[in-house]
């Protein structure tokens, strides 16, 4: 039976941070411009004039105090409200790669793997920039990677899931050592004119190097004990942007083309979902939640996590056992449980276990259950 580990992880943070107190302030400048613009609407009641945000509710609501993005230029002005980032040409290297090949080195080189010896390359994230060719095989070529590589989109679970398939292609025996990488760019395509979402995103990269652990330098590795995948249909958490967009010229830039959730019901439906397959999983594995000395999770909002936590651990529970990371970084899509891997590991002594464990739109559960080295 063959075994297969994570022997490394690597993050890559983005050059510009973009605080709360900025953001609301941007976001307050265009609501009064707005205002003013319909005013005579908003008089005769034909239009609702749009409310302020707020840092203290953004904070309390969701945990976030900062993010980080590739470009801040245009994000914070209330005229354009989107980071300006500029057409590239098709010889340059693609913003997601450059990213991704930052946290890829990070990963290999914890690993002790040369990049020669990775035959699959797994880009997995919310978002390609392009669809073909792959930005998966773009790092493949500037990396000098062997074998194949494939981009995959499955929103938050995006991480997890991959890591699913690099485990898979590991025992199926089409690949020996996989690179995946969640080059995570969510600024394009967030609504910073949205009072209920504009403060959600942020911009980072994670990778991890998953392999053969017959292979594997043993320092920094995790076994994959056991693995489990969902999904269930849902449009609470959407994005319309695809590429039949253009046809319809008239709509193609219409507010349903950005992320937009109904983010009330996401928290209801989910949670329960997330309890029910964590149990099914832990049951199936004949493991106790106790017996985790850390859960890496999905990083949406503070709040759904200290509900998971507390409804698998109960009330009295240090907070190094689920470490948030959304206040720096805000919502990473799928990379934000990998961010919490990567700072929070390196006290784990052989036979620790933790959960990896990412959740959102589609709806989609990833949970993958590691034991140190
Ligand atoms: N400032 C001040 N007040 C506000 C603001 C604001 N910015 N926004 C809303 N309010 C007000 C509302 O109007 C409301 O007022 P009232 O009570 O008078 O109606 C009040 O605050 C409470 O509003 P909500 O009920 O909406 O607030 P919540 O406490 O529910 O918090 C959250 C909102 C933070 C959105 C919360 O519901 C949440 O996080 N839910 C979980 C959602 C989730 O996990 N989603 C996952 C999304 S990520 C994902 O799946 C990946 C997608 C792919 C990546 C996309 C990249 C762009």
């Amino acid at each position: 039976m063959i075994k297969v580990v994570i022997s490394g992880s690597g993050l890559f943070v983005p050059p510009f941070s973009v605080s709360n107190d900025e953001l609301v302030a941007s976001y307050n400048s265009y609501v009064d411009l707005h205002n003013q613009q319909n005013s005579q609407q908003i008089e005769e009641n034909e239009l609702q004039p749009l409310a302020y945000s707020s840092s203290e509710f953004i904070e309390k609501a969701s945990g976030i105090k900062n993010r980080y993005v590739m470009v801040k230029e245009g994000i914070l002005n209330p005229q354009i409200m989107m980071p300006l980032i500029a057409d590239q040409a098709s010889d340059e290297l693609s913003l997601q790669a450059s990213m991704g090949i930052e946290a890829a080195k990070q990963a290999l080189a914890q690993a002790k793997v040369n990049a020669e010896d990775i035959d699959l390359v797994i880009v997995a994230c919310a978002y390609t920039q392009r669809a073909y060719p792959a930005i998966a095989i773009e790092i493949q070529q500037q990396l000098g990677t062997k074998g194949f590589a494939y981009d995959m989109l499955v929103a938050c679970s995006s991480a997890t899931f991959a890591i699913v398939s690099a485990v898979n292609a590991i025992k199926g025996g089409t690949a020996k050592r996989v690179l995946v990488i969640n080059p995570e760019l969510t600024s394009p395509q967030s609504n910073f004119r949205d009072r209920d979402s504009h403060f959600i995103f942020g911009d980072v990269a994670t990778a991890v190097v998953v392999e053969r652990q017959d292979l594997a330098q043993t320092e920094h590795a995790f076994n994959i004990l056991s693995t489990s995948c969902m999904t269930d249909f849902s449009n609470n958490i959407r994005s319309n942007f695809g590429f039949v967009n253009r046809c319809d010229p008239d709509n193609a830039s219409t507010a349903d083309k950005l992320f937009h959730q109904q983010g009330r019901k996401v928290f209801k439906e989910l949670l329960p979902m997330i309890y029910q397959h964590l149990d099914k999983q832990f049951s199936d594995e004949q493991i106790k939640p106790e017996e985790f000395k850390r859960l890496w999770l999905h990083q949406a909002n503070i709040n759904m996590n200290m509900f998971v936590v507390k409804k698998l651990l109960g009330d009295d529970v240090d907070e190094t056992t689920a470490p948030i990371v959304l206040d720096e970084f805000a919502n990473t899509a799928s990379a934000g449980s990998v961010i919490a891997f990567n700072k929070f590991n390196s006290d784990f002594k052989t036979g620790d276990l933790g959960l990896l464990c990412s959740f959102g739109a589609g709806y989609s559960i990833g949970s993958i259950v590691l034991e140190k080295c």
